[in-house]
């Protein structure tokens, strides 16, 4: 009868759980543990693990325990016992090593001071004579990502005959920001609504809030700032205090400290102080007895995220005071309970001449005055977010400060979350530059995992793209974002494409030909998007406001950073930013031999080239054709390949469940429709300053630019 059951559960899961025209609204993420498809692997999985156990009883051991049983049963298709004792051969057990009775007489001394406090270690081991796979951990949340970590194996058709993992994250503070409000909407959220919905907590605890901590916790993210850096100050009161109690409770579990945005001015707007100047007695006692109330609630608290004098937000230069003033006061506040101060090197004022030379300019000459618990959180490029930018030269040039990256995972210069752009290749481009700051091979990976200046106090943070809509992310390839990002985070060894290959795995399929079809759509898209939106280093030509489409044309801000003209600097003779010595001179902010290769005309890598330097439109660029053509050819290139995607993706119709791919489908055609709205657009305009024609042979723009410039869009998301 046993068997009998056991044949049809097995028969059952393969119905419900791997045909491929079954619905997926996307919602399980990456953890969808379904029968795993491969007999040949299937097979030799029920035969390593027949029976499991987690020893411990915390509620992150239980949670460890649930995934277990959840994740077994599902890529097995059958229910695997879980033992009560040491059984025979096929074993799998997961435990804290110092609180287990089973490994006890396991030595793996080695295995486990490497792993450090949050890594795993997965072994196949004799244990009582027999063969077990062992994963264990100095603490219970190491073990979790452990089981999260063999789960993926098995998702992925890994071998797990003789397993000898040991693994551990690069970087300490791994971050999602949310740019969430507290009035529901998210800042650059294109998913919906935000997931908190705070008008319900602290009563209300969602369920969603427990997979969202499941979620992060499957690729080892262990912080979350809460709300957005353009702060509203009320997240410091009671009540919302109340409310983030609940959701650090649920976060708890899965290893994920909460920080909060922090409003510079909270204590003249809450705390009716005169001023939040932060060498005043009065305001420092201000921060401190709220950094108390806070840890009060929840003792874990990782600290405050701080964007200053930055776009109107209040900051210390207000009162006449640095960044490393304020930064230091809150670090004062926070440090008594462990708790740590990001702060934003995010600075610029609207009339500079050269806005991407700001920040260095302002944070450099404060290396050293920063508090050890103080981290300066600098985007990837020295912009904002762009499809393309060179790396920020503050990397590297402020060996004395802790410093950790800001990547952004939500694609407000990337169209949104109607694109499908696979992340990593951007994230990798930075992480893998070399700033020469201390000679050759002083990457930005090095620099912010601490391993180039020796800090320990290490951190990534990506502005999250997560929100209510049920697949979380607004669409589905938005996920595979957040899950490199994660990844990296902990790995940033990692490549694209080894992550892209795990995610497909984990989310679609391991069906080869549907591996490498959706590979080919991952890995180039990014590329695919500078290319229509802004080849050779063009940048900021975005629509107004909204960030969605081309925008080229935009020289009436008031702020003249703020106009598209202010960047790209076409005229009659050329295009492109002069920033060698006749210019700005930012390439100065490089260390050498960088900066030499930025300043010269014919050394500068082409994807920087109109970023550095104003060029004729008539010069004759290395492949011979004019910079002209050669810029209309990556507009061209860039509209075929959205169509080259549509084509891979319409051929793995039937091949992955129908509710997915139709969505993929329909976003797709947007994206297509996008694509030559940037490329007509941007064309149409550059051409009016160039008076050169569109290369023969190339489709000519189907309207006018007095069309494109008429289009407008009031209610675009994200804006709030
Ligand atoms: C949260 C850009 C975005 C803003 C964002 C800002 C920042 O300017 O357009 O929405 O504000 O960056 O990073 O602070």
């Amino acid at each position: 009868m046993r068997k009998l059951c056991v044949a049809i559960i097995g028969l059952v899961s393969i119905f419900v759980c791997n045909s491929p025209v079954n619905a997926d609204d996307g919602y399980r993420l990456w953890l969808r543990y379904d029968l795993v498809s491969n007999s040949q692997r299937l097979k030799e999985y029920r035969q390593q693990v027949k029976e499991w156990m987690i020893e411990g009883n915390s509620s992150t051991m239980a949670a460890a325990k649930h995934e277990m049983q959840i994740g077994l049963h599902g890529l097995l298709g059958l229910k695997i016992p879980e033992a009560t004792h040491l059984g025979g051969s096929g074993m799998l057990i997961a435990a804290t090593y110092q609180n287990s009775r089973l490994l006890s007489g396991l030595s793996l001394s080695n295995e486990l001071q490497k792993a450090s406090s949050e890594g795993f270690v997965i072994l196949t081991r004799k244990l009582n004579g027999n063969s077990a796979t062992i994963i264990t951990a100095n603490t219970d949340i190491g073990v979790l990502y452990g089981v999260f970590h063999f789960l993926r194996l098995l998702q992925t058709g890994g071998d797990i005959a003789a397993l000898d993992v040991v693994s551990y994250p690069k970087i300490k503070l791994r971050t999602l920001n949310h740019w969430d409000n507290l009035k529901g909407t998210v800042e650059r959220g294109y998913a919906g609504f935000s997931i908190w919905d705070w008008h319900t907590l602290p009563i209300y605890v969602k369920q969603r809030y427990t997979d969202y901590a499941r979620a992060n916790a499957s690729i080892g993210i262990n912080g979350a700032v809460m709300n957005n850096v353009n702060a509203d100050p009320l997240i410091l009161t009671r009540p919302y205090l109340l409310k983030a109690e609940a959701l650090a409770n649920v976060f708890r579990t899965y290893g994920i400290r909460m920080y909060v945005s922090a409003n510079f001015d909270a204590p003249i707007k809450l705390g009716r102080l005169k001023s939040a100047d932060p060498l005043d007695p009065q305001v420092r006692q201000w921060w401190k007895d709220k950094a108390r109330e806070i840890y009060s609630l929840i003792p874990d608290f990782g600290g405050f995220l701080v964007k200053a004098n930055s776009e109107g937000e209040p900051g210390p230069q207000g009162y006449g005071r640095t960044h490393a003033n304020g930064a230091n006061m809150l670090a004062e506040a926070v440090k008594p309970y462990g708790g740590i101060v990001m702060w934003r090197a995010f600075v610029y004022s609207y009339d500079a001449k050269d806005r991407a030379k700001q920040a260095y300019e302002e944070f450099t000459p404060l290396d050293g005055k920063f508090a050890d618990n103080v981290l300066l959180q600098v985007k990837n490029g020295p912009l904002d977010f762009q499809p393309r930018e060179p790396f920020s030269p503050l990397f590297g040039a402020m060996p004395k400060t802790n410093m950790m990256m800001e990547f952004q995972i939500t694609m407000e210069y990337l169209g949104q979350g109607t694109s499908t752009v696979y992340l990593a290749p951007l994230f990798k481009e930075t992480l893998e530059s070399d700033t020469y700051a201390r000679g050759k091979g002083s990457t930005i990976a090095h620099v912010i995992d601490g391993s180039l200046d020796g800090h320990a106090l290490t951190g990534i943070a990506g502005v999250s793209n997560i929100g209510a809509d049920q697949d979380w992310t607004g669409n589905i390839f938005g996920q595979s974002s957040w899950y490199a990002f994660g990844r990296l985070a902990w790995n940033h060894d990692l490549s694209s494409r080894e992550i892209a290959d795990e995610w497909i795995k984990m989310t679609f399929s391991n069906d080869s030909d549907v591996i490498k079809s959706i590979e080919n759509i991952m890995m180039p898209s990014r590329e695919t998007v500078v290319n229509y939106m802004d080849p050779l280093g063009l940048t900021m030509i975005f629509g107004y406001d909204h960030h969605y489409g081309p925008g080229p044309w935009i020289d009436y801000s008031p702020h003249p950073d703020w106009n598209s003209t202010y960047y790209h600097r076409a005229d009659s003779l050329g295009v492109g930013f002069d920033r060698t010595k006749t210019g700005s001179d930012a390439v100065n902010q490089y260390h050498s031999p960088l900066s030499d290769k930025f300043a010269s005309l014919t050394e500068c890598p082409s994807e920087h080239l109109l970023w550095f330097h104003h060029i004729p439109w008539d010069y004759k660029m290395k492949s011979g054709k004019t910079l002209w053509d050669e810029i209309c050819c990556y507009y061209y290139v860039g509209v075929d390949s959205v169509r080259a995607m549509q084509r891979t993706w319409n051929s793995l119709k039937g091949r992955i469940d129908d509710e997915r791919w139709r969505n993929e489908q329909m976003l797709l055609e947007i994206q297509q429709e996008d694509a030559v709205w940037w490329r007509n657009a941007c064309v149409l305009y550059f051409q009016t300053l160039s008076r050169m024609p569109i290369p023969e042979g190339l489709e000519q723009p189907d309207n006018t630019l007095e069309y494109y410039k008429s289009l407008s869009f009031p209610n675009a998301p994200g804006r709030w």
